[in-house]
């Protein structure tokens, strides 16, 4: 009974010893770090909201390096390099970056045991005693200049005759760690096509990596649809080769450093952190668009990108929402190494703003399983092999996936679409071809 009493008493007043113990705790600690107690309590959620965050990678890894950007938890970008090496320089000495060490020695160890799995199976189908490329090529400079004055293919052609028909790559002297598709989607942009490609092919040589460039074109009359002829680069590639790694790249996106990696990674990446258009920044923190990687398997995961975004602007938004809504990360190179120069032009036509995007967007997670990689219907027109790409157009009919694949309440707020096709310069585009040469490498040249 005494006891009882004891223990009754203490429960009575357990909260106050209890906080009365805390704020000790805390006079305690910002003696030790000569703060009041407050910054002392600040400190500590500080750091447990880091540590939180430190564990939101996705995939159950270790999200590496600073945040560079938190506009609310749910976008979360990571400033990232693939750097390695650097990386376990500069953490010799340091405690806390000892830690960060031992988390990226842990998250190496899995993904070398994920490489040896996929590169074991690789070797199966292509015998070779060849070693595996580095992770960072040595001939890697950083700031490398830009070439954005129109080309003529041919003078493309004579620069690289290691690369062969259809544009494809691969390293001679080692093994690549992955197969790269690289996905551009080009409707009467040839000329910024070859500027491109005069840019990229360089890097990508240089990165010593095996890659086959895919150039996606939309037959006209319909509205364009960027993030459906990206569903279509993946799923045609995927036809002609094992690919396992996807660059999705916008045709006016010039890299200005080749420390920027043309690989995939744990998280989807956003290459861009900055855009000489927008004076070397972006738009947005949560821009998500000009040239983006994911494995294989993280696009299949997301369902792809939607295919209901006709016309200009959404559509690498919706994107974004896919990415978040399935547990991934967002990736995102440091300022200096995800440089890039834009070609300037005019508007496109056939690409007028969609006057749906902004519901569209907010209807993103909702649809994502609907929608997406598994809906895309389309027929391809023709299938070429250049010397540098390899050239893949398809006939999208705008009605049938609108009336057949957008889930009940998107469809009718696209009717004004399908209701007014004037809206969307199909009439207009339609007389611009009769007037414009018939094949799509002579088009209009902006
Ligand atoms: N694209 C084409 N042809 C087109 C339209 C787009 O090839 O007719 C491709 C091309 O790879 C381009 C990408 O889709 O880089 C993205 O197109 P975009 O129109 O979103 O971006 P871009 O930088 O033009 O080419 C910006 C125009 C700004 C319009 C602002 C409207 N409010
Ligand atoms: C946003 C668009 C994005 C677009 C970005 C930059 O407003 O699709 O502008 O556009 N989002 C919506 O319209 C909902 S740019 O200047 O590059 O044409 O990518």
């Amino acid at each position: 009974m005494t006891g009882f009493r004891r223990y009754g008493c203490f429960g009575k007043y357990s909260s106050i010893v209890l906080a009365g113990l805390c704020f000790l705790i805390l006079v305690l600690l910002s003696l030790h770090a000569s703060q009041t107690p407050w910054q002392a309590a600040h400190r500590i959620s500080g750091a447990s909201s880091r540590l939180l965050a430190r564990h939101k990678g996705g995939l159950g890894e270790t999200v590496p390096r600073d945040l560079v950007t938190q506009p609310n938890s749910a976008e979360i970008f990571i400033d990232d390099t693939l750097d390695v090496e650097e990386e376990e320089e500069e953490a010799e000495g340091e405690e806390k970056q000892q830690q960060q060490k031992q988390q990226q020695q842990d998250k190496q160890h899995h993904q070398q045991q994920e490489h040896q799995k996929q590169q074991h199976e690789k070797q199966q189908q292509q015998p070779s005693n060849k070693t595996f490329c580095p992770k960072k090529s040595k001939q890697l400079v950083g700031t490398i200049q830009t070439y954005l004055d129109p080309v003529n293919i041919s003078t493309v052609e004579s620069k690289y005759p290691e690369v062969r028909k259809g544009g494809n790559f691969r390293p001679k002297e080692c093994t690549a760690r992955e197969r790269l598709a690289v996905i551009i989607p080009c409707r009467n942009r040839t000329q910024h096509l070859h500027i491109l490609l005069n840019n990229l092919l360089r890097l990508l040589i240089k990165q010593r990596l095996d890659f086959t460039i895919f150039v996606i074109d939309q037959d006209l009359p319909t509205t364009f649809n960027r993030g459906m002829l990206f569903n279509v680069g993946y799923l045609e590639a995927l036809k002609r080769g094992s690919y396992d790694c996807f660059i999705f790249h916008d045709v006016d996106m010039i890299p200005t450093n080749d420390k920027c990696l043309y690989r995939c990674t744990h998280n989807p990446r956003h290459f861009l952190s900055g855009v000489s258009k927008w004076k070397y920044r972006l738009p947005y923190k949560s821009y998500f668009g000009g040239v983006v990687s994911f494995t294989r398997d993280q696009y299949r995961k997301i369902n792809g990108d939607s295919n209901l975004y006709f016309g200009w602007g959404g559509e690498d938004d919706d994107l974004r929402a896919r990415i978040l809504h399935k547990g991934y990360s967002l990736l995102r190179y440091p300022q200096s190494i995800g440089r890039y120069d834009t070609i300037s032009h005019q508007r496109d036509s056939g690409n007028k703003a969609n006057p749906a995007r902004f519901k569209l967007v907010k209807s993103a997670k909702a649809r994502q399983d609907l929608e997406g990689l598994n809906t895309a219907r389309y027929t391809v027109t023709s299938s070429v092999t250049r010397r540098l790409y390899t050239k893949i157009q398809v006939y999208i009919n705008m009605t049938e996936i609108i009336q057949q694949t957008a889930p009940a309440d998107d469809r009718s707020l696209m009717q004004v679409l399908l209701k007014d096709p004037k809206a969307f310069d199909e009439e207009v585009v339609h007389q611009e071809r009769k007037s414009t040469s018939t094949t799509s490498t002579s088009a209009q040249i902006k």
